[in-house]
């Protein structure tokens, strides 16, 4: 039986947009019917499929609203579309604001329609902090038919922060498959001039303080002393100018390129040797996966889902937070020997294929909300 499907994330944010929208997109090719209820067009939804619909979430800005009531407008969307689209399910990506809003729209629409609500981590590991936010996370988690976290990680914190016993299934969040994988060499190393005797790392992230970006600056400041390399950083964020000034510090400008935001990473990946996520937080880090997939060994830390994604000593090495002496060797390590680089390459990418293939993570999806509705 296929099904009609509403789903709500951030389309401009990282990670969870990113998710939410090549789910709805695999869910689309399975012959599902899908509609995007979202504040703008999800960036990745970029092909047509007859069987994708997107509606969009206007704001009424009336000048007595001292705030644009954002998620009263998006309540009464998924409403509106509930009911003339006769929707299963609302699919919603963040307990805060979106699973508030869903269980308006059941409200008004009626208990047949179901909520799933995936959990990211921001709305746990940073708003789960705020006393005056943890009950409408509870809320939003109690009265949703259905919750999953992205990692086992996000599942006990979310259950130590929020003090709930609903039950919380873990489900990874995968790539597709068909834009992450190796490309063969291309002529990206000269354009970007890295010669063919240097390394390459990389991160990409938000340039968030969680991020730790300037560990990624203090290591790379010590690796390029014992191993010539260049180091490509993609993302922008609050940080960037700390990053920059401190790189300006260490005199390593010719060595360190900034690209900025880029949407389509797997090619920048596949010329790269080494990945960096060296987060205080992070649920699951799908970068990981996606460098993974491109066969690049990762140094992260063991903070979060980040040692659900790497795998030690296979994939990649795990660091405490902030402990730049050991991420310097460990990449040392990885960078100096050919065949240990090589297999944890091809132990990346097998990886990515037997626990986080995208087939199996949607079909998670696609048997908890079969579950839902099967219970009045
Ligand atoms: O990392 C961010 O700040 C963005 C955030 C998001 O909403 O995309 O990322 C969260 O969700 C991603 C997708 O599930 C995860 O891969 C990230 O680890 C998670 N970020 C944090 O937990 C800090």
């Amino acid at each position: 039986m296929t099904l009609k499907i509403g789903i709500t994330c951030y389309p401009t944010v990282g990670g969870s947009g990113i998710v939410a929208t090549e789910l709805g997109k695999k869910l689309a090719e399975k012959g599902h019917e899908v509609h995007f209820i979202t504040s703008s067009i999800p960036f990745r939804l970029d092909k047509f499929s007859r069987n994708i619909f997107y509606h969009e979430v206007e704001v009424n800005q009336y000048a007595v609203f001292r705030y644009p009531p954002y998620d009263i407008a998006l309540a009464s969307k998924m409403a509106e579309v509930a009911q003339r689209e006769h929707l299963d399910l609302l699919h919603v990506h963040y307990a805060v604001p979106h699973a508030i809003c869903a269980i308006l729209a059941k409200q008004m629409v009626g208990d047949h329609l179901k909520i799933v609500t995936t959990l990211h981590g921001t709305d746990i590991t940073v708003l789960g902090y705020d006393p005056s936010l943890t009950q409408m996370i509870r809320f939003g988690i109690e009265h949703s038919d259905h919750v999953t976290a992205v990692s086992k990680d996000l599942v006990q914190q979310t259950k130590a922060l929020i003090e709930t016993d609903k039950s919380i299934t873990p489900v990874y969040n995968f790539v597709d498959e068909g834009t992450y994988y190796k490309r063969a060499s291309s002529d990206l190393r000269e354009a970007y001039g890295i010669t063919s005797e240097e390394k390459v790392l990389i991160h990409i992230s938000n340039f968030r303080e969680v991020k730790r970006v300037p560990d990624v600056i203090k290591a790379f400041a010590r690796i390029q002393e014992k191993i010539s390399s260049k180091l490509i950083l993609i993302g922008e964020g609050p940080e960037l100018p700390i990053v920059t000034r401190l790189v300006d510090q260490y005199g390593l400008t010719d060595k360190v390129l900034f690209l900025g935001k880029q949407e389509n990473v797997a090619e920048i990946l596949s010329i790269s040797d080494l990945a960096f996520l060296l987060s205080s937080k992070e649920s699951f880090g799908l970068i990981l996966l996606e460098a993974a997939a491109c066969g690049v060994p990762a140094i992260g830390t063991k903070a979060g889902g980040i040692p659900e994604v790497i795998v030690e000593g296979e994939t990649g090495y795990l660091s405490e937070v902030g402990d730049i002496e050991t991420i310097v060797s460990q990449s040392l390590k990885i960078l100096g020997d050919h065949d240990l680089h090589q297999q944890m390459a091809k132990n990346a990418v097998e990886l990515v294929r037997k626990k986080f293939h995208s087939e199996h993570i949607v079909k998670q999806y696609e048997d908890i909300y079969y579950q839902v509705l099967s219970k009045f």
